[in-house]
């Protein structure tokens, strides 16, 4: 057990699933409530006090009798999962990101899925902001060789590193997290460029100052350059070996979406050779497996997958997989974050 900042206390074990293996989450649910109500299976152990708007529900059952699966990015729900759950109704994902399920699977037997766009927004937000800053400003890396005792001596001319006030952000994606993400690079002096499938409406440009491009002339004029889309099959290796060379070599990538969107392979030859100025990413190709050669480089700052985790975003989170449960079983399925 742990507490938070504010003396909750919860259990921590996110990033504990091993071999796609199902915990159970305890409950105190007596079998008559068992029997009334819906039963719901966790693919990973969450906070308990997010969950205590469903205690009258039987939480924590083998997912062979769930009614509802709460699911997370990291534990796929393959065809063969759904297959073994003959009652399931709804997923109900913890996440703003649903690619971790098989939406043809849900489809064919009537499944709903649901997930959480409100409140990752500001958290994820939050975190491409503070890697863009690290990795220009080479905050992580100045720390770790302060600590290795392999720093440049203290000096004027030397440990320098980029400003971002001034420099051109493009954001691929400008969802609300790209929007959010724009609000907090304005504030810091930066201008702003973005693509995305359609231009926004001039009201919305207008208040980030943010210009419509074409996805090349982003690359080849942003200074950092962030992804922020969902990700499906058609935006896999968005980001490539021609794309990389299209980026100046001055400039940044930063990536809170999606390991996919990056051929990976490609990326570590750009940084390598240089031909881009660095990366920072929250996401990874072959998640959790890092490609060693990125462990390697300097120019290059890591986060494990952690766009949304803070306590606030995670129990703001359980509280909209929640809603949409509740919202399920009411058959109020207008109100739900329907994905499915
Ligand atoms: C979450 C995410 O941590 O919301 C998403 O799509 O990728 C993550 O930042 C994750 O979904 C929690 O299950």
């Amino acid at each position: 057990m742990a507490k938070t900042k504010n003396g909750v206390k919860s259990r921590i074990f996110l990033h504990t699933c091993e071999n796609n293996r199902i915990f159970a989450l305890n409950s105190d649910c007596t079998t008559q409530d068992a029997i009334r109500t819906m039963k719901i299976a966790f693919t990973t152990p969450l906070p308990d006090e997010g969950f205590t708007r469903l205690s009258q529900h039987t939480l924590g059952v083998p997912i062979e009798d769930a009614d509802v699966l709460v699911s997370t990015f990291d534990v796929p729900v393959r065809g063969e999962t759904i297959a073994r759950m003959p009652h399931l109704r709804l997923i109900a994902n913890f996440g703003v990101g649903f690619n971790n399920i098989d939406l043809d699977a849900c489809r064919a037997r009537g499944i709903r899925v649901t997930n959480t766009p409100d409140p990752v927004i500001e958290p994820t937000a939050e975190l491409a902001f503070a890697l863009m800053i690290g990795i220009a400003r080479r905050v992580a890396e100045f720390d770790r060789r302060l600590r290795e005792g392999t720093a440049e001596p203290f000096g004027v001319m030397n440990n320098l590193s980029h400003s971002l006030y001034g420099k051109t952000l493009g954001i691929i994606g400008m969802g609300r997290i790209g929007q959010a993400l724009a609000r907090r690079a304005k504030a810091c002096g930066m201008r702003i460029v973005y693509h995305n499938r359609q231009p926004l409406p001039a009201a919305i440009e207008t208040l980030y100052e943010a210009r419509y491009v074409s996805q090349d002339e982003l690359l080849q004029t942003a200074d950092f350059v962030s992804l922020n889309l969902p990700y499906t099959a058609e935006v896999r290796h968005l980001i490539g070996k021609r794309e990389l060379a299209m980026m100046r070599p001055t400039a940044y990538l930063i990536n809170t979406a999606r390991g996919g969107h990056i051929d990976e392979a490609a990326l570590v030859n750009a940084l390598q050779t240089r031909q881009i100025a660095g990366a920072a990413l929250d996401v990874f190709e072959h998640e959790p497996a890092i490609t060693p050669a990125l462990l390697q480089l300097d120019n290059v700052l890591l986060s494990p997958h952690t766009g949304t985790g803070t306590w606030e975003g995670r129990l703001a989170m359980c509280e909209n997989v929640c809603d949409n449960i509740l919202l399920f079983e009411r058959g109020e399925h207008d109100k739900m974050n329907l994905v499915l």
